[in-house]
């Protein structure tokens, strides 16, 4: 028997569907679930594609995550929309105030989608992308749980807090990043402890403080930011962005909360959206040249652009399908047909 499976798009989207409904998530949070948990898979993100149904079913059972929750728009300030998820899971109130956003910012040239009180598992990527394919620029950024230790210390203080940055080019791919703050997602140092395998070092401290590549240990302890003290500013900044300037919960504020349940983090994320035709006018033309002359002074020595790993992907996906571990399909096959049972 292969370790892995493989399966259509299609079946990856019924597959989570299916898992997140019987366990009573509501149709619309399942279907904007299962959508960017599909193109996490399709673009071979595995920390954030069917892995995350575990994760989503996990923190529907122990009761944290209202199922059913239907997100609130509210407009503080012409340039600021915002929505409460109400404790449902981020991406509903995404669907629903992005429209809004876009609006805005055409309107004013710049605008900001606050999103709070949600539970959030999600990679950004499909979210500035989302942006960028209105032509639009795009910045999100999210905590998550105090697991990463600031530079020089050793405790979770920050979450994994997320940075992802969008530019939209013509006529081809945005250009596009989404990294964790920390060295490395949670969600991948989650798959290595599920495998058995090793992790680099670099990416986390043990219990004692010490750098360690046991990814169980590190689970324990504490991970470490990228880039020493530059991702550790980083880091502290989401959490003054995206948690205490729009009324939400830091990551420490967000575990707290959590009191040991594991469920999805709950919080807030914020998103930007800058349109260059307001910014640029008559100019928007060299604006996007001078862009493009960039991206070629990058890849014309032979460096890649982010994001072309997952376009390359995502197109190979689509024709191929994707390849899922039999033991997740196992994993995610029990929630179905044991919905009532503790994971
Ligand atoms: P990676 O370190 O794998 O990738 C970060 C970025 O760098 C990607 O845009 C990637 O593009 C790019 N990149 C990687 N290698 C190169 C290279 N050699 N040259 C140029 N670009 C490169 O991601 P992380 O582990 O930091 O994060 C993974 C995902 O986890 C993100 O999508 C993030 O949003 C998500 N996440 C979500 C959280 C949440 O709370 N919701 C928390 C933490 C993370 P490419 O993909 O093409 O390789
Ligand atoms: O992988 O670090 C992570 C993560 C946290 C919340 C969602 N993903």
């Amino acid at each position: 028997m292969t370790d892995l499976v493989n399966l259509s798009l299609d079946q990856v989207h019924a597959l989570a569907l299916r898992a997140l409904t019987v366990n009573g998530m509501g149709q619309d949070h399942a279907r904007a679930i299962a959508d960017t948990i599909t193109q996490g898979q399709r673009d071979e993100c595995h920390s954030h594609g069917l892995y995350r149904v575990l994760v989503c079913v996990h923190s529907l059972r122990c009761g944290k995550v209202d199922p059913l929750a239907q997100p609130r728009v509210s407009r503080p300030a012409p340039a600021i929309v915002r929505v409460d998820a109400q404790r449902g899971y981020s991406l509903l109130a995404l669907q629903t105030g992005l429209p809004l956003l876009l609006e805005q910012a055409r309107e004013l040239g710049v605008a900001a989608l606050v999103i709070r009180n949600c539970f959030h598992f999600s990679a950004l990527w499909p979210e500035v992308e989302a942006i960028a394919a209105e032509g639009l620029v795009g910045l999100a950024m999210t905590p998550s749980h105090a697991w990463v230790a600031p530079e020089g210390g050793s405790k979770g203080v920050f979450g994994t807090n997320p940075l992802a940055f969008s530019w939209p080019r013509q006529g081809r791919e945005p250009f596009v990043f989404d990294f964790a703050t920390s060295a490395i997602a949670r969600g991948d140092i989650e798959l290595h402890a599920r495998q058995g395998k090793p992790i680099p070092l670099g990416w986390g401290l043990d219990a004692n403080g010490q750098p360690s590549t046991d990814a169980r240990a590190v689970l324990e302890g504490a991970m470490q930011t990228f880039g020493g003290h530059k991702g550790s500013a980083l880091a502290a900044m989401i959490e003054l962005m995206a948690g205490a300037l729009i009324g939400d919960l830091t990551s420490a504020e967000s575990l707290a909360f959590d009191a040991g349940a594991g469920a999805t983090p709950c919080h807030g994320e914020l998103l930007l959206a800058f349109d260059p035709a307001r910014f640029l006018g008559s100019e928007l033309e060299t604006g996007r040249q001078r862009a493009e002359t960039l991206f070629s002074a990058m890849t014309g020595q032979g460096a890649r652009l982010p994001s072309q790993r997952r376009f390359a992907a995502r197109q190979r996906s689509q024709q191929e399908g994707v390849w899922v571990s039999r033991v997740l399909l196992d994993d995610i096959q029990r929630l179905i047909n044991q919905p009532n049972s503790l994971i």
